[in-house]
C-alpha cells in the first residue's frame, strides 16, 4: 500500500495514463506477432510456394533474351498460324481496363490501366482445331514461353465456360508495345489468381488431342 502510494505520488495522472497506454499497445503488438507466426507455421511449404519465388526470377538482361517476335499456333489444327503483333492488330482487338496480375502467393505483381489483345478463342477459331466429329472435343492447349514457362487450358474451359471469354493474347499496355515482357502475353483474366496463367514471352500455342 505504502509502495503504491509512493508511485502515485511520483507519477502525475497524465503520465500514468500514457504509461498504461504504451504497455497495452506493446502487449497487443506482441500478441499479433505471435498469431502471425502461428499462421506461417501452419501453412504447408509446398514445392509450388517456394519454387514460384525462386525459379521464375530473371534479371533484366534475361528478359531481353526471352523476347519473342512470333507466336506459332501448332499441333492438332487445320491451319498452322504464325502470329505477330501486326497480324493480331488486324484481328478483332479488344481493349481491357484495370488488369491485375496476382501471384499464387497473393501478391499483386502488376496493375495495368489499359491493355489490348485478341481472344485466344478467336485465334483458335482461325487456326481451326482439327475436330473429327461433334464429340471430338477433348483437347488441351498449352501456351508456352521462350523460357519454357507454360499455362494449360482445356477445350471446354475455352469454348464452354466463362474462363474462355477472358483469355487473351495481349500485345500492348498503356498504349505501348510490350517490349521486355513480350512481344505477346497470354493471360486468363477470369482466374482466381491471374499470375499463374499469365505467360510472358509467348512463343507457342500448342493444340493437343487427349490420347
Ligand atoms: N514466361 C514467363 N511468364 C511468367 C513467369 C515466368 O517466369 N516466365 N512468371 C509467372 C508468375 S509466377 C507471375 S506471378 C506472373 C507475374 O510475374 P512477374 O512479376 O515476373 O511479371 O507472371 C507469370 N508469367
Ligand atoms: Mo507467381
Amino acid at each position: 500500500m505504502l509502495f503504491r502510494n509512493k508511485i502515485f505520488k511520483q507519477l502525475p495522472m497524465k503520465k500514468l495514463t500514457k504509461l498504461i497506454a504504451v504497455a497495452m499497445i506493446a502487449i497487443t503488438t506482441l500478441q499479433c506477432k505471435k498469431s502471425e507466426t502461428v499462421v506461417t507455421e501452419n501453412q504447408p511449404r509446398t514445392s509450388q510456394n517456394s519454387s514460384e519465388k525462386e525459379n521464375h526470377k530473371h534479371d533484366e538482361k534475361d528478359d531481353l533474351k526471352y523476347i519473342s517476335k512470333e507466336v506459332k499456333v501448332t499441333g492438332d489444327v487445320v491451319n498452322q498460324l504464325t502470329l505477330t503483333v501486326d497480324s493480331l492488330k488486324k484481328m478483332n482487338v479488344k481493349e481491357l481496363n484495370d488488369m491485375k496480375i496476382v501471384c499464387q502467393s497473393g501478391i499483386t505483381k502488376d496493375d495495368i490501366k489499359t491493355t489490348k489483345g485478341v481472344l485466344l478463342t478467336d485465334i483458335l477459331e482461325k487456326a481451326k482445331i482439327a475436330q473429327q466429329e461433334h464429340k471430338d472435343r477433348n483437347f488441351y492447349i498449352v501456351a508456352r514461353a521462350s523460357d519454357d514457362y507454360k499455362a494449360t487450358f482445356s477445350w471446354a474451359e475455352l469454348f464452354n465456360s466463362p474462363t474462355g471469354e477472358k483469355v487473351y493474347v495481349l500485345f500492348e499496355q498503356n498504349g505501348q508495345p510490350l517490349k521486355e515482357k513480350g512481344e505477346m502475353i497470354v493471360v486468363s483474366l477470369n482466374d482466381t489468381k491471374t499470375g499463374p496463367r499469365h505467360v510472358k514471352w509467348l512463343k507457342n500455342i500448342e493444340v493437343n488431342r487427349v490420347k
